[in-house]
């Protein structure tokens, strides 16, 4: 008799609840390929396994695309791209240059984006605050913006949630940290009502619904109080990332960041 065995299939080396892990994960559900690839989830809260980082080069970020060859590719980008050249049914990103330019110039913000939100969560200088909500409001002014520019009664940038929308999303739900940690919210000014509009939609797209607000709030604790990709706060054996408990097991947060950090028994990571 004889067995056969799985073809081999790309893996991506990912952590879980990362939102640029998140964005490959979308573009997988829009293809309908999810199972097309194998993902192997990492620890962020202990260092880089050696083989991993022979594989990387020594960098550490994730996620990371190994393909059946062997081949690496990082940058979640450049995965994007990859996936969507490599699987170009159905197809994601525009055809037209002139609209797949106008997707790469919307893209071309989302690093400084994202900065705007993880600075202003990350912080604890009271007197920074104020500063750091007006430079990611005005991340969503530029936003809301080139939305109504090139399709001012629409919600997504053209007619259905794209490479854009793929890429931000992950962003804009990671930043429901600052719902909870800074009682962040879109004013509701006609000024940012194109951008609402297609942040709602995004964030209730059936393709990315890969985490929710609860994982998101509880997970990103320790980023509320300035320890970012799995460093510990002081005072704490247990980051707010680990495994165990499991988040759906643990209390939500307390949202008073500025004033002190809490134990490891106040948020469920250890027995009380
Ligand atoms: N620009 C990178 C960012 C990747 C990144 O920062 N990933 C985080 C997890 S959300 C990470 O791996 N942090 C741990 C580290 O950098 O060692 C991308 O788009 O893929």
């Amino acid at each position: 008799m004889t067995q056969t065995s799985d073809p081999p299939r790309p893996v991506i080396y990912h952590i879980p609840v990362c939102p640029f892990s998140q964005r490959v994960e979308i573009l997988l559900a829009l293809k309908g390929l999810r199972d097309s690839v194998t993902f192997k989830v990492m620890d962020i809260t202990v260092p880089r396994p050696d083989w991993l980082l022979a594989k990387t080069g020594g960098v550490t970020a994730l996620p990371v695309l190994e393909d059946e060859s062997g081949r690496v590719l990082r940058e979640s980008l450049v995965i994007l791209r990859y996936i969507e050249e490599r699987f170009p049914e159905p197809a994601v990103a525009r055809a037209d240059p002139y609209e797949r330019a106008l997707e790469r110039l919307m893209i071309t913000r989302e690093g400084p984006f994202g900065m705007a939100g993880y600075r202003y969560v990350m912080n604890r200088d009271r007197s920074a605050s104020d500063g750091l909500h007006t430079a990611l409001l005005d991340h969503y002014g530029w936003l809301d913006s080139f939305l109504r520019a090139h399709n001012p009664d629409g919600i997504w940038l053209f007619d259905r949630f794209g490479l854009p929308e793929v890429v931000y999303t992950p962003l804009m739900m990671r930043f429901w940290f600052l719902e909870h940690y800074e009682g962040f919210t879109l004013p509701s000014d006609p000024a940012f009502a194109r951008v609402a509009r297609w942040r709602d939609a995004c964030l209730a797209h059936p393709h990315a619904q890969q985490v929710t607000r609860e994982e998101i709030v509880k997970l990103y604790y320790d980023y509320a109080v300035g320890a970012g990709n799995g460093a510990l706060p002081e005072g704490r054996q247990r980051s707010s990332f680990a495994f165990t408990p499991h988040w759906r097991d643990r209390p939500l947060p307390p949202s008073d960041k500025y004033d002190r950090i809490a134990t490891d028994a106040e948020l469920g990571l250890i027995a009380p």
